[in-house]
């Protein structure tokens, strides 16, 4: 297979409704959208990064400027170049991970794509069909969010994971359990809101039978996580904090985390995810796909990745519809609580033209 080059697309989607989250809100997902162009076949990538360096350090502005001045030119150096071969061309940069997976998946759905395989079977998949949970932003009053959280169960969402943040969080959780029961599901994701002297705190969340906290505190705290892991019963999953397979065998050797949250784009691509999966299996510790407000091309690869035997938990593998009321692949539908992992070859959906480019601010190609 032979490299032509790569474009980058900037697009801005507007979102049905606000995202609050403990870091900010947002009401358009600006994102970016790679394409690898080969003589084979073309492949599709999506950076996850956001407009502003809030989630992590990375941010579109700063992916489309690594991607060009440094990761492609590196790239096109390489000889007989294959997906396996990006992370090892690019490791000498530092970070930006959610950089090069956009950038690995689309070379590896472009190799899928000329050899007809699915990512799904590519990654080790087991299912053809994923649990769907959905996460629930941070609202102006705890009805708001009832109302919310009813819409989703109605969807038939089979668990509920709450954005909270210091001044909500014990009372939305109780009010969603008075409400719902103690059957549904429910997480909740604080997005590093907190700090090692809210333990107290915390605990007070422990009558209320959580499967998970996500991320209470500092991305580089271990330290923190695995001292709050000890005072408190809810179990401790890490998110922010998990950006390659040795941070998750180091977090799981210090007990700072119980449960992982796999997101491809953190931790440099579906390759590495794929070994943070396998490591985390390895110690008997759930791992669940993360999401972030991907479009159809990465929701597809998500599926397929939460398809693998060690995603024992619901992911944040939504339908279109939680976010856009128009996606530009065609839309993933949830169905009985869940989503149908694409069975085509590479990511098996392809954006639609028109759509894409409706959405599209900014392209820049890169020839190889
Ligand atoms: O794709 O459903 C999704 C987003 C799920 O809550 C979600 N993602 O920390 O897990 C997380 C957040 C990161 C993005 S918040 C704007
Ligand atoms: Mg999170």
């Amino acid at each position: 297979m032979k490299l032509t080059g790569f474009e980058l697309r900037v697009i801005e989607m507007p979102l049905v409704s606000p995202f609050r989250t403990s870091f900010g809100v947002q009401t358009v997902r600006e994102a970016l959208i790679v394409r690898a162009v080969t003589d084979e076949a073309e492949g599709w990538g999506e950076g996850v990064a956001m407009s502003d360096p809030l989630y992590s350090s990375e941010y579109v502005e700063a992916s489309v400027d690594v991607i060009t001045r440094f990761l492609l030119p590196a790239l096109a150096q390489v000889k007989d170049l294959d997906a396996g071969g990006v992370a090892p061309a690019l490791a000498k940069f530092k970070g930006h991970r959610m950089s090069k997976a956009a950038v690995e998946l689309a070379l590896l759905d472009a190799e899928l794509r000329a050899t007809g395989v699915p990512l799904s079977r590519e990654l080790g998949a087991v299912r053809d069909r994923v649990d769907c949970g959905v996460s629930v932003g941070i609202m102006d009053s705890i009805p708001q969010l009832l109302d919310a959280v009813d819409g989703y169960l109605d969807e038939g969402y089979v668990r509920i994971k709450l954005k909270i943040e210091p001044g909500w969080d014990i009372d939305p959780v109780r009010a969603v359990r008075e409400r719902f029961g103690d059957d549904v599901l429910l997480q909740v994701d604080a997005n590093t809101a907190y700090h090692r002297g809210d333990a107290r705190h915390l605990a007070k969340l422990d009558p209320f039978d959580l499967l998970l906290i996500e991320q209470p505190l500092d991305e580089e705290d271990l330290l923190g996580h695995a001292q709050l892991a000890k005072a408190i019963t809810t179990p401790v999953c890490l998110d922010e904090s998990i950006v390659s397979a040795r941070a998750a065998a180091d977090a799981i050797a210090l007990g700072a985390c119980s449960i992982v949250n796999i997101k491809p784009g953190r931790v440099g691509g579906y390759l590495e995810a794929r070994r943070i999966h396998d490591v985390c299996v390895a110690n008997d510790i759930p791992v669940w796909c993360g999401g972030m407000l991907e479009t159809g091309i990465g929701r597809a690869a998500n599926v397929a990745l939460a398809a693998l035997p060690g995603f024992t938990l619901p992911g944040d593998t939504s339908g279109s519809g939680r976010y856009y009321s128009q996606d530009i692949t065609e839309p993933f539908v949830v169905e009985d609580g869940t989503l149908t992992v694409p069975t085509g070859p590479g990511i098996g959906v392809t954006p639609d033209a028109d759509a894409l480019d409706a959405v599209t601010v900014r392209t820049e190609w890169v020839t190889f």
